[in-house]
């Protein structure tokens, strides 16, 4: 794209054409994979320089390569953020970003509803260190208020949340966690930003899984974090480079560069069908309660509209008859695969209680109000009409 227009293209456009001359590479129409783990220095001085920060360049791979920087570049700019990390997995993101802002001493802010493994780490990992986690439900910002002390350095939370696709209202926490100088950050795979930009409200760091919807085909592990220049560079030098190491391969930076080719179409489908199928599901007598933010009758609906342009392409919900009757109906399904992660071409379901949330202990994911009957349902990709038809058959059997 040249620059110097004045138009900003659109999100599509630049999460295709962004960063990218193919002129520099041969006129290559695709980005080339650098599939090389360490850079080759001028002179010994010029090495150094590198290695003092005094120059710009690449020295080895575990901090970055040039097929992740170009895709760096696009997620950031998806993002409206100053700068983007991309790693090995959503965990490593999270856990790299913890380990590089907090010490011993620091607290966390989290909400009661995250994915497990984040409860996890929350809970169970960074506790271990001297960092205190206090766990509130951040749909009441008097709770969050009053859980921010002199110590929290950081809030953390998730929306549409896993698995329950709860609503947290970005702004309102963000006008408190200001007030206080605390960190916002802000877990935005349910969402992707075609949907929703948090920083745009205010957020100071949004994280991804990108093995979800960002990769999009079900194919690659990574994960995300974008924000302030100098806060990514922080988490680039400490927490990729010597606290966890988890690198993306050029390999996996180079199929979610692809990935991003599509995400404009991709979550517009998504979410189109979930609509559809959600508007279904509140119809159907087999369903005892339901979860999808585009409901027009959703709870939360006018922070919803404010915060994201559409419903997303989860749904969560139960069934009467509680989970039994929920497994005979996963059972039962053709198309729609029985699997864990979201935002693939296939659609997925699962039990929360029983995998993604299995780290849960399961009186706490009771009262955190998780409920061992919810499933949860990724819409893919698939002419909406077969997807409803499975759906359909597999509940009016049991
Ligand atoms: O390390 P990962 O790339 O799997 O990302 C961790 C992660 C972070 N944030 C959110 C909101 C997530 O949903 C995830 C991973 N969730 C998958 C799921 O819920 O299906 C993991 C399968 S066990």
């Amino acid at each position: 794209m040249k620059s110097g227009r004045n138009k900003r293209a659109g999100q599509a456009t630049r999460a295709i054409h962004l960063g990218y001359d193919p002129a520099t590479a041969q006129g290559a129409l695709t980005p080339p994979i650098y599939l090389t783990s360490t850079y080759a220095f001028e002179s010994v001085e010029q090495g150094a320089a590198l290695f003092r920060g005094e120059r710009e360049g690449y020295i080895y791979g575990r901090t970055k390569n040039p097929t992740q920087s170009l895709l760096e570049q696009r997620i950031a700019d998806l993002e409206n953020a100053e700068a983007a990390l991309v790693v090995a997995s959503g965990m490593a993101a999270i856990s790299g970003t913890f380990w590089s802002l907090l010490s011993q001493g620091d607290g966390i802010v989290a909400d009661k509803v995250v994915y497990g493994n984040t409860y996890a780490l929350l809970d169970k990992g960074v506790t271990r260190f001297g960092i205190e986690t206090k766990f509130v439900d951040f749909t009441n910002l008097d709770e969050v208020a009053a859980a921010i002390g002199p110590k929290t350095k950081l809030v953390y939370f998730e929306t549409p949340a896993n698995p329950n696709l709860r609503i947290v209202d970005i702004a309102g926490v963000v006008a408190l966690a200001r007030a206080k100088n605390v960190l916002v950050v802000v877990d935005n795979t349910f969402a992707t930003p075609i949907l929703q930009r948090p920083i745009d409200l205010g957020a100071d760091l949004v994280i991804h899984s990108a093995t979800k919807f960002l990769g999009g085909h079900g194919d690659l592990l990574a994960g995300v974090v974008a924000g302030k220049a100098e806060t990514i560079k922080t988490i680039r030098m400490n927490g990729l480079r010597f606290l966890t190491g988890a690198t993306i391969s050029p390999f996996a930076a180079f199929l979610m560069l692809r990935g991003l080719k599509t995400l404009e179409i991709r979550v517009e489908r998504h979410s189109k069908s979930a609509a559809t199928i959600a508007e279904r599901l509140s119809k159907h007598p087999a369903i005892e309660t339901l979860h999808y933010p585009g409901l027009a009758d959703h709870p939360r609906a006018a922070i919803v509209k404010r915060q994201m342009s559409a419903g997303g392409g989860l749904i969560a919900f139960e069934i009467k008859g509680g989970i039994k009757a929920g497994i005979a109906v996963m059972d039962k399904l053709d198309i729609i695969r029985r699997a864990v992660s979201l935002g693939d071409a296939e659609t997925l379901i699962q039990h929360p209680a029983s995998m993604t949330h299995a780290a849960y202990e399961p009186e706490v994911r009771a009262k955190h109000g998780i409920s061992d009957g919810l499933i949860r349902l990724s819409v893919g990709l698939e002419n909406v009409e077969d997807i409803w038809d499975d759906l359909e058959q597999a509940l009016a059997a049991v």
